[in-house]
């Protein structure tokens, strides 16, 4: 496979976005995704990425853009009948999102790698960003809360986020191979980009598998990271919260901290400027720019500022 020209690694909603940003500012051909699959799990024998499915559905047109994740305009029938028949029905599988779950599942059964099937799932939809799982090996984060290690899809759904993480783990990591074409599209680059997404649930999980920290490493002067932090909160999700109750500051500066062996530059917002000396004392250089992405105009602005802060 040949590299592309861009390299982004991304997780579901923050990530789905940015990458919908940056092909509207450069063509989907020059991009290639590296995607996080540790909250991938297997509810009704079913294989569900639900990031590879956020950014599939957002560059396909086809993403609830309320919820950030899922189908617009899906119905819920198949769970509520599941539920009739006694299943707990916790995870939200719409009827529409099912089917493509049917046809991942027809591909897997059939031989063909995650990897495979997703850019058969990808091109049947007309996305054209080459949309590469970081792993076909199963990577699974488990986290460790006050009872006990829950999976992530338990942390997450069922659980609301609402348990204190006290720790992390990457199941499966140390033995998993990168996934085809990955460890390519890192050396082959002209510039890489770190989506505004959880630096300990969505990227570090990326990182884990063997060989990308390293890739990543060797790029580092070429590798932009963009903030999830804004203003002390983040974004989406519960990446302040982890943050906080695994030591780090939830600012840029810790963002930068869990960065600076990969990242060379982090994208800040304005309003963060105080935290620019922190970030530079990581190691990485602070670009600072609106970082909010309010609508289609929003994405754009902040792929083309992350463009704007790689070193020519
Ligand atoms: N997130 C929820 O908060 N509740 C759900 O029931 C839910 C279902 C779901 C189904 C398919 C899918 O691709 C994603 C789904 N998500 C749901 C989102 C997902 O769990 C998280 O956004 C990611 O794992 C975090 O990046």
């Amino acid at each position: 496979m040949e590299a592309r020209r861009l390299c982004v690694l991304s997780g579901g909603v923050g990530g789905a976005r940015f990458l919908h940003g940056l092909v509207h500012e450069v063509p989907a051909t020059e991009v290639t995704a590296i995607v996080n699959v540790g909250d991938d799990f297997e509810p009704y024998g079913l294989h569900v990425a639900p990031d590879l499915d956020t950014v599939l559905y957002t560059l396909a047109g086809l993403s609830d853009d309320v919820r950030g994740w899922g189908v617009t305009g899906d119905t819920p029938r198949a769970l509520e009948q599941a539920r009739r028949f006694g299943d707990e029905g916790w995870f939200w599988l719409g009827d529409l999102d099912l089917g493509l779950h049917l046809a991942r599942a027809g591909h897997l059964r059939a031989g063909l790698s995650l990897s495979a099937a997703t850019a058969a799932l990808a091109q049947a939809v007309g996305v054209e960003v080459a949309l590469l799982p970081a792993s076909d090996d199963p990577v699974r984060t488990m986290l460790t809360v006050d009872d006990g290690e829950i999976d992530f899809q338990t942390y997450f759904v069922r659980r609301q986020h609402r348990d204190a993480v006290h720790a992390v783990r990457f199941a499966g990591a140390a033995t998993a191979r990168p996934g085809p074409g990955v460890l390519e599209a890192i050396a082959g680059a002209e510039t890489i980009l770190l989506a505004p997404s959880n630096p300990i649930i969505s990227l570090a999980p990326i990182l884990a598998v063997p060989g990308i920290r390293s890739a990543l490493a060797a790029r580092r002067t070429s590798v932009v990271a963009v903030s999830p932090i804004v203003g002390g909160t983040a974004f989406k999700g519960p990446a302040a919260d982890m943050l906080r109750s695994l030591g780090h500051e939830v600012s840029p500066a810790g963002v930068a901290g869990l960065l600076a062996d990969v990242a060379g530059t982090l994208l800040i917002d304005t309003a963060d400027a105080e935290h620019a000396a922190g970030v530079a004392a990581a190691g990485l250089r602070a670009v600072g720019t609106g970082l909010v992405m309010d609508g289609h105009a929003g994405r754009r602005r902040l792929a083309r500022a992350a463009l704007a802060a790689a070193p020519s």
